[in-house]
């Protein structure tokens, strides 16, 4: 029998690189990770895998339908797996119109072309907890009213009712899972968990080279809550819902919340660094720091930058993952802690 084919878009972000790592290491399906032409492109979330004969690069854009057309005529994809998007939730004010050009009409462009040239083709496209917004109730299943807070969220939003106009107007398989938060070492430092991780490594190899002349982490509002998975459990999600008797949609989380505050704490603790919160009653003035000098004088780790607060803030994202959990089996390895502490050890181990 022949092995079936696989299309992943975003192949060298983290959530692209870890689907293909999963992929080659449980099926035997080929798998061909798009990539956008660029001049200076960045190869290292793919190291694990692009070498394996089973994987090939293949280059296509979510902007450039013939280059979709092309793709689905050509490979006859038996899964369209979609994990390219604009991500970053903070950048999605300054270009609007590019993130929903990507994040919506983008999946439009790839379920038009798997409609011409591969109709059985199943496709999956990453949504996002971003699409709740202004959370009206904890924690939030699947039936919780789309209100987004950001043109990130509402690009998604917009793609979740494409998708599910597509699978009822042409029975496709095709499915709109909503993703909480997931991190891990493949995540690009604009994101708060990996600025953190990295941030700490800088300070700890500076305070095991005696020099307090580090400079403190950045950060913007330390309040907001936000459900943290880790990556990796959640390609197998996907998977999951990518082969099912009839689509449906689930959410992805780890049924938990926390602050990037406490996310905060936790990292220094994984470097075994101590801090101590400074002006906790002014959130714009906040500082975690170190004792020194005989704990009369403190060396900032982290002070808050009030320019890195978002024009609207989502305050508070709590999923509540137990359909997936109890219909399909998913449950995730990682906790919290250990995406924490996983996230500062390979930082701390691979700081340069
Ligand atoms: P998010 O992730 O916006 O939830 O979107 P991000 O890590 O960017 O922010 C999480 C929270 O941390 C606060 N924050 C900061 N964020 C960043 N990036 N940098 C900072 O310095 C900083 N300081 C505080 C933010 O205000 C926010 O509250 C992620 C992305 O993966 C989306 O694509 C995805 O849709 C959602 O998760 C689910």
């Amino acid at each position: 029998m022949k092995n079936k084919k696989v299309i992943i878009t975003g192949i060298l972000g983290q959530d692209g690189a870890n689907m293909a790592e999963f992929l080659l290491k449980n099926t035997d399906h080929e798998i061909y990770g798009m990539m956008r032409r660029s001049s200076n492109p960045n190869f290292i979330n793919a190291k694990a895998f692009k070498d394996n004969p089973r994987f090939k690069f293949v280059f296509g854009d979510l902007g450039d339908e013939v280059s979709l057309d092309s793709l689905v005529k050509e490979i006859q994809p038996d899964y369209f797996i979609n994990f390219a998007a604009n991500s970053f939730v903070g950048i999605s004010w300054n270009m609007p119109l590019q993130v929903f050009d990507t994040n919506t009409l983008g999946v439009i462009r790839s379920l038009e072309a798997i409609r011409k040239f591969k109709p059985d083709c199943r496709f999956y496209s990453a949504g996002s907890s971003e699409e709740w917004g202004d959370v009206e109730y904890s924690p939030q299943n699947i039936n919780h009213p789309i209100k987004p807070r950001s043109p990130d969220g509402a690009s998604k939003a917009a793609a979740r009712h494409l998708i599910k106009v597509y699978r009822e107007s042409y029975g496709m398989y095709a499915v709109h899972g909503i993703l909480f938060n997931h991190e891990g070492t493949k995540r690009g430092e604009e994101f708060v968990t990996r600025k953190i991780s990295k941030g700490v490594a800088n300070i700890y190899h500076s305070l095991k080279a005696g020099d307090l002349n580090f400079n403190p982490i950045s950060l913007g509002n330390l309040h907001s809550k936000r459900d943290w998975s880790d990556s990796e459990d959640f390609v197998e999600g996907v998977w999951l819902m990518l082969n099912q008797p009839t689509p449906k949609e689930y959410i992805l989380s780890s049924n938990k919340t926390h602050s990037v505050k406490e996310f905060v704490e936790r990292a220094f603790s994984a470097a075994r660094i101590m801090g101590c919160w400074l002006n906790e009653d002014n959130p714009e003035k906040m500082v975690y720091a170190m004792p020194v000098l005989d704990d009369v004088e403190y060396a900032a780790l982290v002070v808050v930058d009030p320019a890195l607060y978002r024009p609207a803030e989502v305050d508070l994202l709590w999923g509540d993952s137990s359909p997936i959990r109890s219909e399909l089996g998913w449950s995730p390895k990682s906790s919290f802690g250990d995406l924490v502490k996983k996230m500062v050890e390979y930082d701390i181990k691979n700081f340069s």
